[in-house]
This record gives C-alpha cells, structure tokens and sequence, in this order.
C-alpha cells in the first residue's frame, strides 16, 4: 500500500522524464507524479482529481483533452523556453497560468547554434570521422571546406536568442540580417519574408518559435532562395522547416547543406536525413548542459513554488502576463 496522499504537498504531475536535480528540488514540497497519464491511466484516474500542477519541458504536449482531466489544476510550468504544445488558450479559458524559462538559456542555444553552423561549414564532424578512419594516412588531406568569417548570415526569428546569435556572429566579423513578425530597433538589415531574406546570406538560422503560426515557414520556396551555396541551422523547432522539402533539396544540391538540433517527429529522424553527407545532425542539444538545465529546472521550480506561496510568478509565458 502506498501512503495516503499529504495535503501539504501539492500533486505535480511530470509530463516529461524530469532531470534528477529537478525531481530532487520538488520532491520535499511537491508529491511528484511520474506520466503517470501515460503510465498507469487507471492510477491516473485515481490522482487526477487532486493535481494541482503540471510541470513538463519545452516539447512536452499539455493539451486541452489533459487540463480537461484536471479539475483541480493551477499552473502548468513549462522547463524549456518553447511551449508550443501546451494549448495556452484552453488553460487561460480556467484562468490556468503557465510559465516557462526564458532567458536562463539563450547564451546556451545561441553557443549550440554556432558550433552547429562551424560545424556544417567547416565539415568539423567529417574531420572527426576522417582521422578516425585512417583517411588522413590513405587518401591524404580532406576536401576544402566553407569559411565562416565574414559570410552572410540571416536569423529567422530575432528575439532573445535570436539577438544572442547576432552577437556571437559579429565576432565572426558577419553580416547580419532578420526577419521576425515585427521589424525591431536593430541596425541590421530587415527583410519581410523568409524568402527574401534567404536570397540574401549564406547562412539561414531558425530560431523562431514553434507552433501553428510558423508550421513549415521555411519551405521549398525558401530553400530554392537560399540556393546552392546556402546553408540552413535549424535550433528551434522541428515543425518550422518542411523536412521532407528539405530532405529534397539536400538531395538535389538546392542547398549546400543543413545543420539540424530539431527535427518534425523527435526523437524519429529520417533514414533519408541520416543517409546524407551534407548534413550535421544533433538530438535537440540546444540547451542541454548541466548549467544551463540546472538554472532551468530551478526557473521552473521557482514559478511552482511562488504560486503555492501566494507570490508573483516569475516567468508566465507572454499570453498570461
Ligand atoms: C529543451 C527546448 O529541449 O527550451 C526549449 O524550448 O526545446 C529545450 O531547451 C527542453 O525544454 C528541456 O526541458
């Protein structure tokens, strides 16, 4: 038999697989609930009506059928600056607020998409592959690669992280132009469409947020645009770049590779994605440091906390503030 449920502490149910540091900090004040939605529906059932938290990351599915089964729910906080699948509107309609953590990440993703697009140019994991394979000794020095310094580079999405990269990339002496739903008080060039600005740099780096409003924003069409010098650095969701059109262009030379740190239906990566050589793959690492998922899961502790203690949250996502 297990102990009856302490009303002290409030049943937070984990949508995710939480790190051991996260499930450490709630773990005295919080009777945490492992998927247990997914788990163990009957246990579920049984626990459903007295969760008065849900806490999950930035991929994790909150959606209206889940906060349905939750009467008693309070909060939804998000570990991850996206939040793409938490259906905020079905939350706010019961004055449910979520909360994520912005901020506490961007030097991390902005670092990731730097080494993913020095690694794409400069083939770094081909090096690796070359040396181990005894190809240096056999076949003598490897191809010439794509310079960096200097080139071209375009944001899709110049928000927090966004403007990280930007910084990062004036110190590789590049250019820089955006585009993003809303020109902004910057001095780089502005284009209105994604296209537009593809036809105009070297590098394309998405960092723009998930969801409906951007499904598939980098197309055929912005791929034929980037063209065949072009490369594309994905760090933000999967669902912003049409892979399969992708995948196309890599075949075909419409583009001159890809870095990709998200993909449509992770963790499945396409056979056809794996297969090229054109490409740099990484399993979503943007954030993924002990640093920076420590100061994460403690924003996201810090949010749960403070609305079980009658205190301001800390970071609601921009529709509940
Ligand atoms: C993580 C992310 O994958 O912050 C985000 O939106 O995608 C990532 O940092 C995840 O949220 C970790 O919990």
């Amino acid at each position: 038999m297990s102990a009856p449920p302490d009303p002290n502490r409030p049943a937070v149910l984990a949508v995710m697989q939480l790190p051991p540091f996260y499930v450490e900090r709630l773990q005295p004040s919080f009777e945490l609930l492992d998927r247990l939605h997914v788990a163990d529906p009957q246990a579920f059932a049984q626990a459903a009506p007295r969760i008065r938290a849900v806490t999950g990351g930035g991929e994790s599915v909150v959606d209206r059928a889940l906060i349905a089964q939750l009467p008693a729910l309070e909060i939804v906080s998000i570990m991850g600056v996206g939040y793409d699948k938490v259906d905020v509107p079905a939350a706010l309609e019961r004055r449910i607020p979520v909360t994520h953590t912005p901020d506490v990440l961007n030097d991390e993703v902005a670092d990731t998409a730097i080494g993913l697009m020095l690694s794409v140019a400069r083939k770094l994991p081909h090096a690796d592959r070359y040396v181990r394979e005894g190809r240096w000794e056999k076949e003598g020095p490897m191809p010439l690669t794509r310079k960096m310094s200097g080139a071209r580079l375009g944001i899709v999405g110049l928000g927090r992280i966004g403007m990280a990269i930007a910084r990062r990339a004036q110190a590789f002496g590049m250019s820089i132009a955006y585009t993003s739903r809303s020109r902004k008080d910057v001095d780089f060039a502005y284009h209105a469409s994604a296209s537009a600005l593809a036809a105009n740099v070297d590098f394309l780096v998405v960092i723009t947020p998930g969801g409906a409003q951007t499904r598939h924003l980098v197309d055929a069409e912005v791929l034929r645009a980037l063209g065949p010098q072009g490369y594309l650095v994905n760090v933000a969701r999967g669902s912003v770049v049409d892979e399969a059109a992708l995948i196309q262009a890599l075949q075909q030379g419409t583009i001159a590779g890809a870095a990709l740190d998200v993909f449509e239906d992770e963790p499945r990566v396409p056979q056809a994605l794996r297969a090229l050589d054109n490409v740099v793959l990484a399993p979503h690492i943007g954030s993924a440091t002990v640093q920076t998922r420590h100061a994460m899961a403690s924003l996201a502790f810090d949010n749960l906390a403070a609305h079980f203690a009658g205190r301001p949250l800390l970071t609601p996502v921009p529709e509940c503030r």
